[in-house]
């Protein structure tokens, strides 16, 4: 009998969306990141931030991936950024078609970046290209340091890397170290640029912005 593998079927469906995707977003010339991390790390709060201080210089727009509800697009739009909200009813991850159906509905002529923030979870997303320039992993302080060697495939293929909720290393609020986790990820990836920042003081925030700034000027 002959065996049908359907996973690499799924991939490859998926695959035609991400190149349709990538190729809307550079008849545009416009950046796309793909922000992945564990529920609660801190993406859209790291977002809003980012849209915030970047008012004046850069115009973002954000597809949200959820299981359910629109919580997070109402929260980007609250800054006046477009919001995009895709509820995968039960998937662990965006799949391409989803973000190409959101790439239509958002101003994209008007916009630097599209930012897509994935369904909470560390291994699933990671699997699935979008059509994004880069994918962008955050980790924050209180999952603890050894999440790049215990789930390394996203650490491996992201561009950037955001350690964020450093305010709670203060104190020693959380017992994290730091420079374990930049060893073990850059020993997975050698390229990754590591951030840490906390979105909820600013601290570290200006490295990220003008590392996002620095990808729009030389698209
Ligand atoms: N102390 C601290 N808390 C933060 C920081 N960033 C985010 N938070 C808090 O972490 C919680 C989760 O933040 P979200 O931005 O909703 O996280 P998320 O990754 O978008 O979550 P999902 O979309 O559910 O995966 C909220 O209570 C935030 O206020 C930070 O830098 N420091
Ligand atoms: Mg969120």
């Amino acid at each position: 009998m002959e065996k049908i593998d359907v996973g690499r079927r799924i991939l490859s469906a998926n695959e035609a969306f991400a190149l349709k995707n990538k190729q809307l977003l550079a008849r545009y010339g416009k950046r796309c990141f793909n922000l992945i991390s564990s529920p609660g790390s801190g993406k859209t709060t790291l977002l809003v931030r980012t849209i915030t201080d970047l008012t004046d210089s850069l115009h973002l727009g954000v597809i949200e991936g959820d299981l359910q509800t629109d919580i997070d697009a109402e929260r980007i739009r609250a800054t006046k950024a477009p919001a995009i909200q895709i509820n995968t009813e039960g998937a662990c991850h965006l799949s391409a078609a989803q973000v190409s159906q959101a790439l239509q509905k958002l101003p994209i002529e008007n916009l630097d970046v599209v930012f897509i923030e994935n369904v909470g979870n560390l291994v699933c997303p990671s699997a699935f290209e979008l059509g994004e320039d880069g994918k962008i992993v955050v980790l924050s302080v209180a999952e603890g340091d050894d999440k790049p060697v215990k789930y390394p495939g996203i650490f491996a293929k992201s561009k950037v890397l955001l350690v964020n909720k450093i305010d709670l290393l203060e104190g020693a609020r959380v017992d994290f170290d730091l420079d374990r986790v930049h060893a073990d990820a850059r020993r997975l990836n050698k390229t990754i640029e590591i951030f840490p920042v906390s979105a909820k003081t600013g601290a570290g925030m200006q490295n990220w912005y003008d590392w996002l700034t620095n990808q729009v000027r030389s698209r």
